[in-house]
């Protein structure tokens, strides 16, 4: 039987924003305290929230500070009305303020742990929490960047949309609620708007793009190639407090726009 305490608010807010906008965006923050303070945080996230992002993702490939997590999350709530999901690496990058948490599995890893194993050792932390859990397949693409090295992953090849395709569809047919296709962190070729394309016909579930991308351009393409969400998180990390979001103010507005054409 369904268990009525299960919520699915996050999933169901995503999904109401993915059918009225076409495409989303989401600012990661990186939970690491070691190189920015929760002030800088507040500031950056209200400026993000200002300029129309659509959800908060918390997590980062090196984090291993629980407390850190706690705290940003906290300090987000603070400064925005947007959802707060969790994007773990890892078990140690659960908060219990954040208002869902994407369950993600990397499907082309080669190590179990981060397939399945993990996975395990955490659940039952997240029911004793009732927190949202959003089933994600996360998918590593070239270059690939830390998450790729961390997450010992058999990279997809930038010239293959047919196997982001695939896996996407396995995804889709074993349960997953979206996929995610990660290029890596900071890195200096995003995922192939061909790729996303390709994948996007190819599927029914919603799919989340990140990993490099810094301007407004290439998020609109993601938005026209069928992209459910684009993710940022070095650009917003590195340009949001130059200029007070103004630029990322004109890049959701991209999205949305390219994105409209399609509905
Ligand atoms: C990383 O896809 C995200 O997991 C975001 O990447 O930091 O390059 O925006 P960026």
């Amino acid at each position: 039987m369904p268990n009525p305490k299960n919520n699915h608010k996050v999933w169901n807010y995503l999904l109401e924003r993915i059918e009225e906008d076409g495409t989303l965006h989401f600012t990661l923050i990186d939970p690491d305290l070691t190189f920015q303070t929760l002030r800088f945080i507040g500031k950056v996230i209200k400026y993000c929230t200002e300029a129309g992002t659509d959800a908060i993702l918390v997590g980062g490939s090196t984090i291993a500070d629980q407390l850190a997590v706690q705290k940003v999350v906290n300090k987000i709530k603070e400064n925005s009305d947007r959802p707060v999901i969790i994007f773990p690496g890892n078990i140690n990058a659960f908060s219990k303020a954040a208002d869902a948490i994407f369950f993600m599995s990397l499907l082309n890893s080669r190590n179990l742990y981060w397939i399945i194993q993990s996975h395990m050792i955490g659940a039952p932390q997240l029911k004793l929490w009732n927190m949202e859990s959003i089933s994600l397949a996360y998918l590593i693409i070239e270059p690939g960047g830390t998450a790729g090295y961390i997450g010992d992953v058999r990279l997809i090849p930038r010239n293959k949309p047919k196997i982001t395709s695939a896996y996407a569809l396995a995804a889709q047919y074993i349960g997953f609620k979206a996929a995610y296709l990660e290029a890596g962190s900071g890195v200096d070729k995003s995922v192939p708007v061909e790729m996303v394309k390709a994948t996007s016909n190819f599927v029914d579930i919603p799919l989340f793009i990140g990993g490099g991308i810094n301007n407004g351009k290439v998020a609109a393409q993601y938005a026209s190639a069928g992209a459910a969400a684009v993710v940022q998180g070095t650009y917003i990390e590195k340009k949001v407090i130059q200029d007070k979001g103004a630029a990322l103010k004109r890049i959701v507005k991209e999205i949305k726009l390219a994105a409209r054409k399609n509905l």
